[in-house]
């Protein structure tokens, strides 16, 4: 084999790799009225979660190809924390919305999210195929899964920041993102330390100011 063609085959298989990140078993979302959703198709693209939103097309035995991110309008949108919102396309059921507004659901329960094993939870809304289940235990086990996982994390680069404001008073109107526990002083000390401490290596903790 010549070296042209070894290069050939590598970026071929290359990126292959790179375009599609679903499990090959957890690949299956549950519709109640749509059967089974296929994330990982043997045909087509596949589905990839990117830092910034979900591509790709998904395959739906009783409705056919959804897109996740259509070129013109809409598509599936990933915060960057395994949050999702937006909607998919689907060719004969069209609009599904990954973060559905449901009465009474004040921390977004229903939304699609990604946890920190890559595992899809949540509940996305078809506005005419009904309500998209992503993971269940019972009667028949089933979720989605991919190698996609957060890169937010509580680590070094969030203790170089709190460190630069290590003991600086936060009295309004100057707003410290290190003042995580408002004492007396409202300043940046052992108390926010020890938050800090309390959180370390944990991933994305709610409204932890420093995302990367
Ligand atoms: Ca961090
Ligand atoms: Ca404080």
């Amino acid at each position: 084999m010549n070296m042209k063609t070894y290069l050939f085959i590598f970026l071929v298989f290359s990126s292959a790799a790179i375009s599609q990140n679903i499990d090959a078993t957890y690949k299956y979302a549950y519709g109640e009225n749509a059967g089974w959703l296929n994330f990982k198709p043997s045909l087509g693209s596949g589905v990839t979660v990117t830092d910034s939103y979900v591509t790709g097309d998904l395959w739906a035995e009783n409705i056919g190809w959804i897109r996740l991110k259509p070129a013109s309008y809409g598509g599936v949108i990933n915060n960057g924390l395994g949050e999702l919102s937006g909607y998919a396309w689907g060719e004969n059921i069209g609009w599904i919305n990954f973060n559905p507004t449901v009465p009474g659901d004040e921390i977004d329960e229903y939304r699609v999210r990604i946890d920190h094993n890559g595992n899809f939870t949540g509940w996305a809304w078809g506005e005419n195929i009904g309500w998209i289940h992503f993971s269940s235990d019972s009667p028949i086990a089933y979720n989605v899964k991919t190698s996609w996982i957060t890169s937010c994390r509580v680590d070094l680069n969030d203790l170089a920041s709190f460190s630069a404001q290590w003991l600086m008073p936060s009295n309004y109107p100057i707003y410290l993102e290190s003042d995580f526990i408002h004492d007396r002083q409202m300043n940046v000390n052992f108390c926010d330390f020890s938050h800090l401490a309390s959180l370390w290596m944990d991933y994305c903790p709610y409204a932890w100011p420093w995302r990367d």
